[in-house]
């Protein structure tokens, strides 16, 4: 495409696009539904979708948004693993006339701009999600209250986030205490084993806060191990609101969750369309998600990915 004069490539308007999708890894249930909806929707548009899989790997991530570069796709989504090493590859797409949307997860705004190095960032507003679980923490925990916390992978915008909403609201409380913080790179094993030995060297710990559900539902299995129970001894709080922990949030093993939306496919395309029609964007477009309780989470089973 043509270079605009102020840094973003235009984009001709076509029935139909070759437009690539370089997702950050497919371990759970959160990433193939994302994926499943990129693919829905390209197909139900009649557009070619050029996917890739990082693995978890940012250097392969990178790797494979120059590799969409090289072959001249009409656009690119990525949803970029980690907030900084991204930006780079980001501008490159712009100067080789493609235009970036960046979708679910975000780059370090000192790094990259919107509306100049990429269109816009489509996702859920990370900070306001964190917030959400301490404020329903906050609300419903009783006495002296001990968290561990679970976070994402290192360096993505959802952890950096995530964190800081949550961290936020619970400084504000003085009997509320994070006890140990550590990351659990969004994965179930992994927050498992993690859980695992903060719950050893935490005793008094009577509440995990994962940064995603693979994590709490890790965390479950190690409070169990622990011989403790999930949801009444320790109390379970998380973020995506997949069916397997709504699930768990009816059971009671989970008990609050705060939705994140993986169905990125309509919003995605819709965003491509108009920015080619000359559309503006703001630097965000924010998801609105909703969240299970254990009072809600029975009827809300059904919305759930
Ligand atoms: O919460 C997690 C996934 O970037 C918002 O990444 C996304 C997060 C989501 O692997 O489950």
């Amino acid at each position: 495409g043509t270079v605009l004069a102020q840094g973003l490539p235009k984009l001709a308007v076509k029935k139909t696009y070759r437009v690539g999708f370089a997702q950050t890894e497919s371990n759970n249930p959160w990433r193939l539904a994302q994926t499943k909806s990129m693919q829905d929707e390209a197909r139900r548009l009649g557009h070619q979708l050029v996917y890739t899989d990082a693995a978890g790997s940012t250097a392969k991530q990178v790797a494979d948004v120059r590799s969409m570069i090289a072959q001249k796709v009409d656009a690119i989504f990525l949803s970029p693993r980690e907030d900084k090493p991204l930006a780079p590859v980001v501008k490159e797409a712009a100067k080789a006339g493609i235009p970036v949307i960046l979708l679910d997860r975000n780059i370090d705004p000192a790094l990259a701009k919107a509306g100049t190095d990429y269109v816009t960032f489509i996702g859920s507003d990370f900070v306001q999600e964190g917030q959400r679980v301490a404020n329903w923490l906050v609300k419903n925990a009783k006495g002296k209250t001990n968290i561990i916390e679970l976070e994402g992978t290192t360096g993505s915008s959802p952890a950096n986030d995530r964190k800081k909403g949550f961290d936020d609201v619970i400084r504000k409380n003085p009997q509320f205490k994070i006890l140990a913080s550590q990351t659990g790179n969004f994965a179930r094993d992994t927050g498992r084993q993690v859980a695992e030995t903060l719950l050893q060297a935490n005793p008094t710990a009577n509440v995990i806060y994962a940064h995603n559900d693979e994590m709490a539902i890790g965390a479950v299995s190690a409070i169990r191990a622990a011989g403790k129970r999930p949801g009444v001894d320790i109390i379970v709080l998380s973020i995506d609101g997949g069916k397997e922990a709504v699930q768990m949030v009816v059971d009671g093993s989970i008990n609050y969750v705060v939705e994140c939306n993986p169905r990125f496919g309509p919003a995605a395309f819709k965003t491509l369309a108009g920015y080619a029609a000359g559309q503006k964007y703001p630097a965000k477009v924010i998801n609105a998600d909703r969240d299970y309780t254990p009072q809600n989470a029975k009827a809300g089973l059904a919305s759930a990915y």
